[in-house]
């Protein structure tokens, strides 16, 4: 009975580590003018790095909550780092190619709050329906 309760305990500390625990995603730029990972589900105060793995890429924010707040576009070629602590939906894209589509999505706590002013983003054709291929994406996989 009594390693059942330790069990227990320790089982519920791994899952409130997990849920606070500081961590730090990796994102590549790559050679199809992509990122390596289009749709990102993080928790509040994770980290995403950017790493330019192929030429020409950068970080550019489009969308999410407290734009103010959030670090003006990268340079080319740089390694780009935000902490997110705000909950919510973030639109980011690459200057020289996010009308072509390269674009990516950060989920932040779960929280679809300000999914309709990501989906109104003026964008070019293309650009616009890889924005809803991700959409689709981040709703299936929350
Ligand atoms: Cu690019």
């Amino acid at each position: 009975m009594h390693k059942l309760l330790i069990l227990c305990f320790i089982s519920s500390l791994l899952v409130i580590s997990k849920a606070f625990s500081v961590e730090t995603i990796r994102i590549d730029f790559t050679e199809h003018d992509s990122y390596s990972i289009e749709v990102a589900h993080i928790n509040i105060g994770n980290t995403i790095e950017w790493l330019p793995k192929n030429e020409g890429h950068n970080v550019e924010f489009l969308a999410g909550p407290g734009m103010n707040g959030l670090p003006p576009k990268s340079e080319i070629d740089a390694v780009h780092s935000v902490v997110f602590t705000a909950p919510g939906i973030y639109l980011y894209g690459c200057t020289p190619h996010q009308n072509m589509g390269m674009l990516g999505l950060i989920i932040v706590g779960n929280d679809f709050h300000n999914l309709e002013e990501v989906r109104n983003i003026k964008l070019p054709q293309v650009a616009k329906s890889v924005l809803n291929r991700l959409i689709k994406i981040s709703q299936s996989d929350s």
